[in-house]
């Protein structure tokens, strides 16, 4: 199997110019929240194969060995805490992006995943640490399903999962597209570090989203609603009507969005 190396691909200046490579890991966010604090600011962990790969609120991370991009990068941006998670939605721009780069077409499932044929080929975790005086580290995990196989998928995945080799039915060049996500991750990043600008990526999110002007269920806790998705606002809230007239604006942190039958069905 191939070592990563994106030497010949990446222009971005500080994200990804220093790489941790594993070949087994339980979970790159879990080693990146162990070398933050030393690490300069767009260090990346990435791993072969996770034993532990995690997903948002203790679900899992399916992250076969060899197959696919599984990496955390260390951010240490100086904008207010609450701006912070935001930047889940640089995270998705930038790999819509680099898979366009690619010449592969995606749409952004708000806040984290992104879909191909109404299935999920890339969910995304952000972690922050706090640390003394209120200061911070962000851990942006991104997982890509790049070379997988049917048989990676377990019963449960098979039918809101899938590749970028599945859907393009040749491997995808790893390499490649992991250098393009980190170069457009910087250029997306830039503004948002030095002054909390995160219109590019909140356009994207709007211009390729999956989900406004569909009807969703909104999963929150032990709650489930149906409403149907107006917009994504300037600060990166999902605006949703529910069935009674109100409309809500969703953070990205408390709900999973579904179709009205499975994951995303009615795409
Ligand atoms: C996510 O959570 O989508 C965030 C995934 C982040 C993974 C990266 S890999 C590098 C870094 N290190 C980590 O340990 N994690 C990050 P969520 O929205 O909660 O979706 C999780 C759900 O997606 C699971 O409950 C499954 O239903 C589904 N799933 C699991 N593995 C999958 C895969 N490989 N492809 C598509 N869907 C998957």
């Amino acid at each position: 199997m191939k070592k990563i190396d994106i030497r010949d691909y990446l222009t971005a200046n500080f994200i990804g110019r220093s790489i941790e490579y594993h070949e087994t890991i339980t979970s790159t966010n879990i080693r990146a929240k162990e070398i933050a604090r030393e690490a300069d600011e767009g260090t990346v962990v990435i791993a072969e194969e996770q034993t532990m790969g995690k997903g948002r609120l203790g679900r899992n991370w399916t992250s076969p060995k060899g197959k696919g991009l599984w990496f955390s990068i260390i951010l240490k941006p100086k904008v207010k805490v609450e701006e912070a998670t935001k930047i889940t939605l640089i995270g998705a721009a930038a790999v819509y992006k680099a898979l366009k780069d690619m010449g592969i077409e995606s749409y952004i499932k708000w806040p984290n995943d992104i879909v191909i044929d109404g299935k999920k080929v890339c969910g995304i975790l952000t972690e922050m640490i706090f640390r003394d005086k209120g200061s911070y580290f962000i851990i942006i995990g991104i997982g890509i399903n790049v070379n997988l196989d049917e048989e990676d998928f377990n019963e449960d995945l098979k039918n809101k999962a899938t590749s970028l080799k599945l859907v393009r039915r040749s491997e995808v060049d790893r390499n490649k597209l992991f250098a393009y996500v980190l170069n457009n991750f910087e250029i997306l990043y830039i503004p948002f570090k030095e002054k909390g600008d995160i219109r590019e990526a909140i356009e994207i999110s709007r211009e390729r989203s999956i989900l406004i002007g569909k009807e969703v269920r909104i999963i929150g806790g032990n709650r489930e609603k149906t409403a149907r998705v107006l917009d994504i606002d300037n600060e990166g809230q999902l605006i949703v009507k529910y069935r009674d007239g109100k409309t809500e604006a969703l953070f990205s942190g408390e709900v999973s969005i579904r179709g009205m039958e499975g994951y995303m069905d009615n795409c």
